[in-house]
């Protein structure tokens, strides 16, 4: 490149001014957290090459005024989103989304208070666009390129391999964090707002695009598969046995069965869960299922409160959290039940915030419901314990019946805990995950004892009915020689990775007396209907393909995100069919010439069959928005 006299580019001056104020107001306006000095280091290159990014592009206009024009313009309309998104975030401690934009009530009350959400020193956000405005129009001469077609080129290239790096460090710092797509936060915080927008834009377009299509007239198709192969008319004599009760779900973080009656160094890993085993208000069920997909915790949160499968890839919360649901907060509201979530975490995580006003929730109590210090928190935040004791206040003040869910924390990988609050010993493997996760383990059955007697000695735990459930597992494939060696077994099988996908699941009814184990095969998909028969609601019209568990006539398996499931008779995955009880392999597709053979004689395909129907019909419910096509009133 030739250059004529020493020029110092206006984007360039534009993306340092530009993307030190953007820096400044991440670090400083927006409280993102920054945990390692590679989430600092990202943070604060990220809005440097966004900006790059954006005045980079002025290189391929021609004309003088009109590079000038273009960066101008580029820096007042960045600064207007970074504007909107401060007085946003200030509201709702979250970023802007699409579908959040055409919600004329949020952007209502919004507009309405953005006066007093401003504050005076926000009029420096402008600082930079005025010197950009002044450069531009008064030393055109010195700040204008002309570069030959090569520097345009080298230009562009120098923006994509900046974008690249940047993606590259976004997605070693967080690994699938656009396909999982877990938080806004670690997203805006890892690529910027601008990229954040931008990627917002395409997963609600794509969204969009697969909805608005559908018309409703797959509807009968799937309701008919309903009534014919998952709906069951049979009387259950738990009906309506905790007619008007509170209901206090309790979702366990990462508790798996594995641990239910088995012990660490000798010592009982869950004494508390261990004793309502035995306890004769109490129903354990010993063959309950996760069946969660990429989005983990909410993904179970979304199978048991909707009776509706998560998607195949990503977190139906974050990518369909403004469908329309038939889910249990909405039909306990319509009983008069008042309805919340409680969970010490930011309420962005998962898209929660959006996801629990379309379940139809009251209230949402998160991270600023709660005094956390750095005492009482460890890992991902508060601790179980004075989670619980925190919460008993809310739970008092509430209109009953109530229906609260309470989702822990404690428990979650990479399973933190100071020496204090242990009480047993890690176990001693290769893998420090599973050594970890015995003491935190323990740490949150306690917390749950200890809540039990608050709900006591606050009169709480009479009227009420309480639900365990893991949310899924919490020790992955990856641990599988450690697990194979805790659970003195020569190798996991699939069928052992099948068989430790369960979680444990109870329903403890005060003063009920006749509590028992229960071994039917059951899942998270079960939970609404057989809910909503305890509480003596009929929810006739529901869509929705789980069973009441207290009755006989039932679908007989339970099905996984992948097409693999888990039958009174049978478990099918990994093309191979076992025997549930035995773990003997009866069927087994063997490949021959890199051709998959004919099966003969699989026992397993017909449930296979029904499988993938429902996990398809799930899908097309999700991907169509079709209940916006359903009156579920009608009589
Ligand atoms: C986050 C918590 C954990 O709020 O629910 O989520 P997970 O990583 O288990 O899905
Ligand atoms: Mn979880």
């Amino acid at each position: 490149m030739n250059f004529k006299k020493t020029k110092i580019p206006l984007y360039i001056v534009a993306t340092l001014l530009f993307g030190l104020k953007t820096y400044i107001v991440y670090r400083f306006l927006f409280s993102i957290e920054l945990e390692n000095s590679m989430q600092e280091f990202i943070l604060f290159v990220n809005p440097f090459i966004s900006a790059f990014l954006v005045f980079a592009i002025s290189v391929w206009f021609k004309k003088e005024a009109r590079q000038m024009k273009f960066i101008r313009y580029s820096a007042l309309i960045g600064t207007i989103i970074i504007y909107f998104n401060l007085v946003f975030y200030r509201s709702f401690t979250d970023f802007i989304t699409v579908p959040q934009l055409f919600q004329a009530s949020n952007m209502g009350d919004l507009g309405g208070s953005i006066l007093t959400l401003t504050k005076p020193y926000d009029i420096l956000l402008i600082v930079d666009v005025l010197f950009i405005w002044y450069l531009s129009r008064k030393k055109t001469e010195v700040m204008t390129v002309n570069y030959p077609r090569n520097g345009k080129v080298f230009a562009l290239a120098m923006s994509l391999m900046l974008l690249a790096g940047n993606f590259f460090l976004a997605e070693m710092e967080r690994p699938q964090l656009f396909t999982r797509a877990f938080d806004r936060e670690y997203i805006v915080k890892n690529i910027g707002l601008f990229n954040y927008h931008i990627y917002d834009i395409a997963l609600h377009s794509k969204v969009k695009s697969q909805s608005v299509f559908a018309d409703g007239n797959e509807l009968p198709e799937i309701k008919n598969f309903i009534k014919t192969e998952v709906k069951s008319e049979e009387k259950s004599e738990m009906f309506a046995v905790a007619k008007d009760k509170n209901v206090i779900f309790i979702s366990a973080e990462s508790v798996q069965n594995f641990v239910i009656n088995n012990k660490v160094n000798g010592e009982e890993i869950t004494p508390f869960l261990n004793s309502l085993v035995k306890d004769e208000d109490t129903y354990y069920f010993d063959n309950f299922y996760h069946q969660t997909g990429q989005g983990k915790t909410s993904d179970s949160e979304f199978v048991m409160e909707n009776s509706l499968y998560p998607l195949p890839s990503g977190a139906v919360f974050f990518t369909h959290g403004q469908n329309e649901y038939n889910a249990l907060p909405k039909l306990l509201n319509q009983e008069g039940y008042y309805t919340s979530v409680l969970h010490a975490n930011n309420k962005s995580f998962w898209n929660r915030d959006q996801m629990y006003d379309s379940l139809g929730y009251d209230h949402f109590y998160g991270e600023e419901a709660y005094e956390a210090t750095e005492e009482n928190s460890i890992g991902w935040g508060l601790k179980d314990k004075p989670f619980f004791e925190q919460s008993i206040k809310y739970l008092q003040a509430m209109d009953k019946p109530f229906y609260s869910k309470f989702i822990t924390l404690t428990n979650h990988f990479p399973f933190d805990i100071s020496k204090d609050d242990r009480s047993i010993e890690p176990y001693n493997s290769n893998s420090n995950t599973l050594n970890n996760y015995f003491p935190t383990v323990r740490y949150t059955d306690e917390a749950i004892e200890k809540f039990f007697q608050q709900l006591k000695d606050n009169g709480l735990y009479e009227d009420s009915i309480i639900i365990i459930m893991g949310d899924h597992y919490g020790i992955s494939e990856s641990h599988n020689k450690a697990m194979s060696q805790y659970l003195g077994k020569e190798e996991i099988t699939p069928y052992d990775h099948i068989q430790l996908q369960e979680v444990p699941f109870f329903i403890h009814i005060p003063n009920n007396g006749n509590g028992k184990t229960m071994s039917q095969v059951a899942g998270q998909i079960d939970i609404k209907p057989t809910l909503l028969s305890l509480l003596g609601i009929k929810a006739e019209n529901d869509i929705q393909f789980g069973n009441r568990l207290f009755i006989e006539d039932r679908k007989g398996y339970i099905a996984f995100r992948n097409g693999d499931y888990a039958s009174e008779k049978y478990i099918s995955t990994n093309d191979t069919c076992y025997n549930r009880l035995t773990g003997e392999v009866l069927s087994q597709a063997e490949e021959q010439d890199d051709e998959p053979s004919v099966e003969q004689d699989n026992p397993c395909t017909e449930i296979s069959d029904q499988v993938n129907e429902e996990l398809q019909y799930s899908d097309d419910i999700v991907y169509g928005d079709l209940f916006r096509f359903v009156n579920f009133d009608e009589k």
